[in-house]
């Protein structure tokens, strides 16, 4: 992946833009530079001519700063218009950029994320570097025009008044510093807060079953309350600084014009100045004061989009471990072989292996039963094989091929699993089964929803089909919510199988159904069968007990009950629980 990428690159597609949007920029803040001198042409020359001539040249002018004040119109429209369309078409490729990133991130990544923070790169922050992206420059340029003109103009009229009129503005500008960070600061802490309160709100609500099931409102609304205070009492602070800050500002404007005036007035008495010439100056004030408090607002948007983009960075530049190695190749003509060869695996760094030194050949076509304690690793073996996650020792091998020098997709495409923890999207219950393989037509879906026995509950859903199922399924049973996922696998057809845990939800009458079609399926297919309830693997070809210690025991369900080992133990320790 390429290096860190400069600022500026993003503007690269759209340089006209830009270039027109700084070009209307300036243009508008000479006219705004212009006019007071219009003004001053009229007030000093043009009321001594003849009345006639006068009235002539006083329309003219008018004309012109008609014309003028139109163009100016059109300035501001394109800049507030497609300025801003410049800065929302850099958000959405850098939205895209971070979507499409996050989508090649891998489970690791992801395992120590929390999903809000993701979130708000794309939402907020983009939205704090756009905005620096647009009006930075078109700020910059606008305000040192103003004030380096304005400076210009007025010190050719009158050094003197100039240097009363700027007296105040390094002490404006240090005040509004100082509460303008004042003030961000407080609305950062906002910010912080607003944030606070959103992750409690998603939190209680989510559980919200769980808060009731508690009788537990009263509890969560201390909880929330809290939050709440917190949230006012920033919001208190915020609104102290803000109001000392334009309250502030106002003053220094209106002390601006009072000083202006008063030395004004006093050279007029010295015939040092014209009346012409100070109200020159009463009309460029504002003119002056203005960049004051957009530099002032600038510095902040600099910061905020600053960081905002080093975070962004931050993001595309962690390399997704797991991706296509150099010359990898796609995996076709699958038949089903998978090696395990002196597999080790751990999560993180430093933390115990959660397998070690796994050995294990698995026949194209075999019908593989994984068993073992809660915690052994099951779940962990068969993420190793799609590559959720790489091995840390050892290597995993497809018909021979180590999985690292397949190409992911082509490695994936022929791999189908329903997870233990079920996700369904948001959208209709054909929508979630299509997703197994987006072409399929609506009589293979409808299929693949027979074979995973779902098509009778759902044909009892008030749409059939298209029933929405409420966001993750909510509106499903958790039974029904499985059977949804291995019908989606059903579609997928793949040539190689995991069912992990894939029918614990289910009563033993649908898990016979399910049961009898995942065999069906399995006919020449190399199959993965993690589970609980021992009663569903008796059929396997192997069952392989998985402990801390590895494999431990290997065989059919008669060699193993023959064995009379931990295999043996567990099953009748089951058959004793539903003998009860
Ligand atoms: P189950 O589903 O309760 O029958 O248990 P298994 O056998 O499927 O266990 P598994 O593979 O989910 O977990 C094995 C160990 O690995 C367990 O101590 C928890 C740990 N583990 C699982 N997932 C993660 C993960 O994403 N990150 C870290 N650091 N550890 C994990
Ligand atoms: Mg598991």
């Amino acid at each position: 992946m390429e290096k860190k990428k400069s600022i500026f690159s993003y503007y690269k597609p759209y340089k006209k833009i830009f270039f027109a949007d700084m070009f209307f920029a300036i243009m508008a803040s000479i006219i705004t530079l212009v006019i007071p001198l219009v003004v001053r042409y009229i007030t000093s020359t043009v009321i001594y001519y003849e009345t006639d001539e006068a009235f002539r040249v006083i329309l003219k002018l008018g004309l012109m700063m008609t014309v003028l004040i139109l163009f100016q119109c059109y300035c501001n429209y394109f800049i507030a218009n497609y300025g801003h369309v410049m800065g929302a078409k850099i958000e959405y490729d850098m939205r895209a950029e971070i979507f499409a990133h996050y989508q090649k991130l891998p489970f690791s990544f992801y395992d120590n994320q929390k999903v809000g923070q993701l979130l708000s790169r794309i939402t907020s922050d983009l939205f704090d570097i756009t905005e620096l992206l647009h009006h930075g420059p078109e700020n910059v340029v606008i305000s040192a025009m103003k004030f380096i003109g304005a400076f210009v103009i007025l010190f050719t009229i009158s050094p003197k008044l100039t240097f009363a009129a700027f007296a105040l503005i390094p002490f404006m500008f240090l005040y509004a510093w100082f509460f303008n960070r004042k003030m961000k600061k407080a609305f950062a802490r906002n910010r912080v807060k607003i944030a606070d309160i959103n992750a409690q709100i998603e939190d209680n609500l989510s559980g919200i079953r769980v808060v009731k099931s508690f009788a537990n409102e009263s509890v969560e609304e201390e909880k929330f309350k809290v939050g709440n205070d917190g949230f006012l009492a920033a919001k208190k602070d915020s609104y102290l600084y803000m109001g000392g800050y334009h309250s502030g500002l106002t003053a220094f404007i209106n002390m601006i014009t009072v000083i202006v005036l008063v030395a004004g007035g006093i050279l007029i008495t010295k015939a040092q100045v014209s009346v012409t010439d100070l109200v020159t100056f009463l009309l460029y004030i504002s003119i002056m004061t203005d960049p004051v408090r957009t530099m002032i607002d600038f510095a902040e948007m600099f910061q905020n989009g600053y960081s905002g983009y080093e975070r962004f960075q931050e993001i595309l530049a962690i390399e997704p471990d797991i991706q296509d190695s150099q010359g990898s190749e796609e995996l076709t003509d699958v038949k089903g072989t998978i090696d395990f060869e002196n597999v080790s695996f751990q999560y993180e760094e430093n933390t115990e292996k959660v397998l070690s030194h796994i050995d294990l050949h698995v026949d194209a076509g075999e019908y593989l039963a994984l068993v073992g304690s809660s915690g052994a690793g099951k779940t962990t073996l068969c993420n190793l094989i799609p590559r959720f996650y790489d091995v840390t020792g050892g290597s995993i091998k497809v018909d021979g091929k180590d999985v690292r020098d397949l190409t992911l997709k082509s490695l994936r495409d022929h791999i189908g699993i329903v997870q233990q923890d079920v996700y369904l999207f948001v959208g209709t219950v054909y929508d979630n089964i299509a997703y197994g393989r987006p072409d399929a037509t609506r009589e293979e879906v409808i299929e693949a929803a027979k074979n995973a026995n779902a098509h009778e509950f759902i044909m009892a859903l008030p749409d059939g089909y298209d029933t929405d199922i409420g966001q993750r399924g909510v509106k499903l049973s958790g039974g029904q919510k499985q059977r949804l996922s291995i019908a989606r696998v059903f579609l997928k057809n793949p040539p190689i199988l995991i069912f992990d845990e894939a029918t614990s939800a289910l009563d033993n009458e649908s898990e016979r159904v399910v049961q009898e079609s995942l065999e069906k399926l399995a006919k020449n297919r190399t199959t993965f069968v993690i589970a609980h309830r021992l009663s569903t693997i008796r059929n396997a070809k192997k069952i392989l007990v998985l402990t801390e210690n590895g494999i431990e025991e290997e065989g059919t369900h008669t060699e193993l009950m023959k064995k009379n080992g931990i295999y043996a133990g567990l099953y009748r320790m089951q058959f004793a629980d539903e003998e009860v």
